[in-house]
């Protein structure tokens, strides 16, 4: 196994690489440098430890459709390929790794500059966990002129909340840190609710942080917009098929490392909002119906539903 690739998954799986991006970026940057370190004598050869490097790395995060569409991208490529020689498809490999992340970048930047017109002045906008995609529209909207305030959860137990408020309070923007208990009794004063996502089903479920989709019922109940901002690529083409997306069930020593003997703790890292929750789905095409989900994601990225 190669050793990037193995401290790559080890690294994800200890949450010591966080977001769905994050996630799909390193394991993109794993690959690449596995196709550029390869001994491999032949193509078959080359394609065996390809595809034992994305076994391994799709098992670190269960959760995670973006890195399983772009390592499946990056590896078909050349699987698809007429040619035999290693270096070339090692070469390709390399290339096709830094596409894909440039794509993801140009992506992000549009949803950020989309999602940033729905930021006007004066808002008090409300976000739960650490998503960049979210973190960049808000710099973005910052960069515009805009002046607004934001509350952030800290988002127990892992507390990435406080990621996401000392990236706030660099842009200089005004922030409010809560308990995620707190949600509700602040909800009222909320103008826009806007959190990231880590997988989108093909019902335009939205799968995300433990904790979003109570406050969806809360925005919901609040009367107040409830939008995701998500690059497309994290539509997940298995749930299609029927499958369920898979929660990862994390540590429970992460909720209380000392707790007593026999108690029974669970630790879900993500929970779904149902499509009627969300106001909008804001991604890379514009803002969108969580519903469209599948027809957008079939005229951006037909390939994807390959996969299904
Ligand atoms: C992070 C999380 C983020 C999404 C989107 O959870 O739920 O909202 O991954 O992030 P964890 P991004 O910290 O457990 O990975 O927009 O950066 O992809």
């Amino acid at each position: 196994m190669n050793e990037t690739v193995r401290m790559t998954a080890e690294r994800i799986r200890k949450m010591e690489v966080q977001g769905a991006r994050n996630v799909a970026i390193a394991s993109v940057k794993a690959i690449q440098t596995l196709a550029e370190q390869t001994k491999a004598e032949n193509k078959a050869a080359l394609l065996n430890e390809l595809k034992e490097a994305q076994a391994v790395l799709f098992a670190s995060r269960e959760t995670e459709p973006l890195m399983r569409n772009a390592i499946r991208w990056v590896i078909n490529q050349t699987q698809d390929s007429s040619t035999e020689k290693v270096d070339a498809l090692s070469e390709m490999v390399s290339s096709n790794a830094e596409l894909f992340l440039q794509n993801l970048e140009a992506s992000r930047e549009l949803t950020a500059e989309i999602g940033a017109r729905r930021i006007c002045d004066g808002m008090l906008i409300f976000t739960h966990c650490h998503s960049s995609t979210v973190t960049r529209l808000i710099a973005k909207a910052k960069a515009d002129g805009k002046e607004f305030s934001v509350i952030c959860t800290e988002t127990r137990p892992a507390f990435q909340g406080r990621i996401t408020a000392r990236e706030m309070v660099e842009l200089g923007v005004q922030t409010m840190f809560i308990v995620d208990s707190a949600a509700r009794s602040y909800m009222g004063e909320v103008d826009l609710v806007l959190v990231g996502a880590d997988a989108i089903t093909s019902e335009g479920n939205v799968v995300n942080k433990i904790g979003t989709s109570g406050i969806a019922v809360l925005a919901n109940e609040a009367r107040k917009p409830f939008y995701v901002a998500s690059e497309l690529l994290k539509f997940d083409p298995e749930t299609l098929n029927g499958t369920y997306e898979r929660i990862e069930q994390r540590n429970p020593g992460e909720v209380w490392s000392e707790a007593p003997e026999k108690l029974f703790v669970r630790n879900p890292a993500f929970d779904v909002t149902p499509s009627r929750y969300i106001h909008g789905l804001i991604c890379e095409e514009g803002v969108i119906a969580p519903q469209s989900i599948v027809a957008t994601v079939n005229r951006s990225y037909p390939w994807v539903l390959k996969y299904a």
